[in-house]
């Protein structure tokens, strides 16, 4: 499937900036016709090259030229334009006029990334999602700045640099690349009770995202809704994905880092190109301004959630990306995005970590996009026209008309003119404001633990051992062991148990007296580490787990068809039109990348061979059905290749599907080995097999089987 050609106000104007060199001669950058590419002009065929050369010299120095300092955080990141459309009117909350009329279609650009690894580094780091979008409203840009994640590691702006100091590479050697785990970054956390909270969510699969589709989005602080009259409202903002919240495991993140780093990238390029279009539904949570105090923590702090028990997400809008930008550095990289790019309807709050972020934006981007005519930029451009009388500066692009530029003035006419409220002016919310000057946290912003308790507790009991495992991992690799004490110590006023779990697997010795609950045997179940068992009063959010959040469909997920000469045609195609029909991807797999022959003489391009991609990639394995299949598959050259993909498939928890005639692969495999129910596999036994498969891939994994699907491995 080829996605349709779209067009909106904003792709017209990027049109306008487009070229194409389709059919064209190769010119300078001065329009002139190059006549020889090859060589560069000399004294003599085998002469010094002349300084006169000056295509040779246009040439070289663009080339020096052409890289742009990364962003400070964020570098690695993901885009592709698309389009916002309201369902239901907020006037009675904003009079942001996207956000009033329904059915109005807004064009955005976002844009995913990773938070600490440089523009090169994996997709698969365990970190934080960026999740921003630019709305191009017809009242200016509005730009949501936001992460997977609905909270934030610190509560201050002042905190910032030295959070990104301790989590980026060590200054003094540079190591490690893209990943929290290390000295610096929890010696830090260990040292910022504020950041536990935030630290769950990490340590979550939240992390490690099956694809940007499968993600939240969330702008993280409280905002203002202002409506026709001048009345408040907060406001936090969602996007939950149509097709719920997904993960890989921590095993094949590592692997996909190796096999494919830009695997995220990659997803979200192919589902565009294949008109799967990613969408999410566009919630907002509101609270009234006169019930600011209502709550047992602060709406002004940026570690905290509001549970969606005590105010519901109202679903208003779908955000739909549908096209792949057409230049990677012109749009992807040039895009600027700043919390506090605005429009009428909306405005901050108090939040000091936003108030910090609302001078990082523009300053960061005049180093980084060289000056201040960022804005004329093609993908940053408002789609209303600009006008003001801000003049020159490096790259100017507007040819502002008329010999005024200052304000007032009578020799333009006073243009341009201010606007009024009622004209769609900007005016600020009248907002009164007192107290001394201080350099103060509020009292009421030192809860830094019931919510990162809410969140644990709200885990299922694999998401837990995963978080558990991820907390392992990463302070493992902190050499100091006072650190790795101090973050143990903070755990524990999260949940003993999993504080006394991952202190034991990281060397720290347990004091009696800082965890009394020491019945709990070494050799625990997991589901008796569940805290919700022995502390009943503890609260649970259930829109916190993601396995609340499976959805039954296959749309966009990837199925490898593994198969040898000789398979059987008639069973391979009709469940590949029926994955197909379903939304999902089928990819061949094959001994190399000749064409498989068929049962039935006819022939499969593989896209892939055994050695050129591995089951992380995948979603589903289907085991091609056929005795001469299998018998390929089975050669010594071939039999560890195929083994592999099918027990990594099964460790991670994944539909498998042996296709008639396939017994000596399933046997030979851990499969064979099961010794339990397991409903994501499914044989050649069942009449109802293809059906079987795709209601197991719509339930994503069988993380509940993890532990036995691991312990025959
Ligand atoms: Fe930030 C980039 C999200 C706090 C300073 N931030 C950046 C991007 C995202 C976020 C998604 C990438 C935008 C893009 O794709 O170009 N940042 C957040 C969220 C935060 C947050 C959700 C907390 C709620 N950020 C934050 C603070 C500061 C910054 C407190 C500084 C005081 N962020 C920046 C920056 C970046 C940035 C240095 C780097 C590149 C850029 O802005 O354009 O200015």
């Amino acid at each position: 499937m080829k996605a349709p050609k779209k067009t909106n106000k904003k792709l017209d104007q990027l049109e306008s900036h487009s070229t194409s060199n389709d059919q064209e001669k190769l010119t300078t950058n001065q329009g002139l016709k190059i006549n020889n590419n090859q060589d560069s002009l000399k004294a003599g065929d085998r002469g010094p090259t002349l300084l006169e050369d000056f295509i040779l010299r246009e040439k070289i120095t663009h080339f020096d030229h052409e890289r742009i300092p990364e962003r400070v955080v964020h570098a690695r990141g993901s885009g592709a334009h698309g389009v916002f459309k309201l369902n239901k009117s907020l006037a009675k909350y904003t009079k942001a006029k996207f956000l009033t009329e329904v059915g109005k279609e807004t064009p955005v650009f976002v844009r995913f990334s990773t938070v600490a690894g440089n523009r090169g580094s994996t997709d698969l780091a365990r970190d934080v999602r960026g999740f921003a979008i630019k709305f191009y409203t017809d009242e200016g840009n509005y730009d949501l700045v936001g992460n997977n994640m609905p909270v934030f590691f610190i509560q201050d702006a002042m905190k910032f640099p030295d959070l990104v100091h301790a989590v980026k590479p060590e200054p003094h050697n540079e190591i490690p690349q893209a990943a929290s785990a290390h000295d610096t970054f929890w010696d830090f956390i260990s040292l910022m009770p504020e950041s536990m909270h935030m630290i769950m969510w990490l340590m979550s699969d939240r992390a490690i995202p099956r694809s940007f589709s499968r993600m939240e989005g969330f702008g993280v602080h409280s905002f203002k809704f202002i409506n026709d009259e001048g009345k408040a409202h907060f406001v936090k903002f969602h996007f939950k994905p149509k097709l719920g919240v997904h993960s890989v495991a921590w095993d094949e993140a590592q692997r996909i880092s190796g096999v494919d780093p830009d695997f995220h990238k990659r997803d979200l390029w192919e589902s565009i190109e294949n008109g799967i279009f990613p969408e999410w539904d566009f919630g907002v949570q509101l609270i009234p301004e006169e019930d600011e105090d209502k709550y047992d923590f602060d709406l002004l702090d940026p570690t905290k959630i509001v549970p969606e028990e005590e105010v519901p997400v109202q679903l208003v809008g779908t955000l739909t990306l549908n096209k792949n930008p057409e230049n990677f550095f012109a749009e992807t990289e040039q895009v600027a995005f700043h919390p506090g790019h605005i429009v009428p309807g909306i405005d901050f709050t108090n939040d000091p970590l936003l108030q910090g972020r609302l001078f990082s934006y523009t300053d960061t981007q005049l180093i980084r996009l060289g000056g201040p005519n960022f804005h004329e930029i093609p993908i940053n451009r408002s789609v209303n026209t600009v006008h003001n009388n801000q003049r020159d500066g490096y790259m100017r692009q507007q040819i502002p008309k008329g010999k005024v530029s200052y304000e007032p003035n009578s020799i333009g006419g006073g243009c341009p003119f201010q606007a009024m409220m009622s004209e769609g002016g900007f005016a600020s919310q009248e907002a009164r404001v007192s107290g001394a000057k201080v350099r103060e946290r509020s009292r009421s912003f030192v809860d830094h633990y019931s919510q990162a308790k809410l969140f644990y507790n709200s885990q299922s009991t694999p998401e837990k051992i995963h978080l558990q495992n991820a907390l392992i991992f990463e302070l493992s690799k902190v050499t100091i062991p006072a650190i790795r004490e101090r973050v143990v110590g903070q755990l524990a006023f999260i949940d003993k148990s999993l504080a006394w779990r991952v202190a034991e697997k990281i060397g720290v010795t347990v004091k009696e007296l800082e965890f009394p609950n020491q019945s709990i045997p070494a050799d625990a179940n997991p589901a008796d580490l569940q805290s919700e068992e022995r502390e009943p009063n503890t609260k649970i959010s259930k829109a916190l787990s993601m396995q609340n959040t499976v959805k039954d469909t296959i749309l966009g997920r990837k199925i490898g068809f593994i198969m040898g000469n000789g398979v059987d045609a008639e069973a391979v195609n009709d469940l590949k039109l029926k994955l197909e029909a379903e939304g999902a991807v089928v990819e061949i797999i094959a001994p190399s990348l000749a064409p498989v022959k068929t049962s039935d003489g006819s022939s499969l391009t593989p896209k892939h061979s055994l050695s050129s991609t591995a089951s992380v990639c995948f979603d589903a394995l289907f085991i091609g059905t056929g005795e001469d299949s299998t018998k390929e598959l089975l050669t010594p050259e071939n039999k560890p290749l195929v083994l592999r993909f099918i027990n990594e498939a099964y460790k991670h928890c994944k539909a498998i599907y042996f296709g008639d005639g396939t017994e000596a692969l399933y046997m030979s495999s851990n499969v064979g080995l099961k010794k339990h129910e397991d409903p994501a596999i499914i044989t050649w036994e069942n009449k109802k097999s293809p059906e079987k498969f795709i209601e197991a891939i719509a339930k994503h994994r069988v993380w509940e089987l993890e532990l036995e699907r691991n312990a025959q491995n």
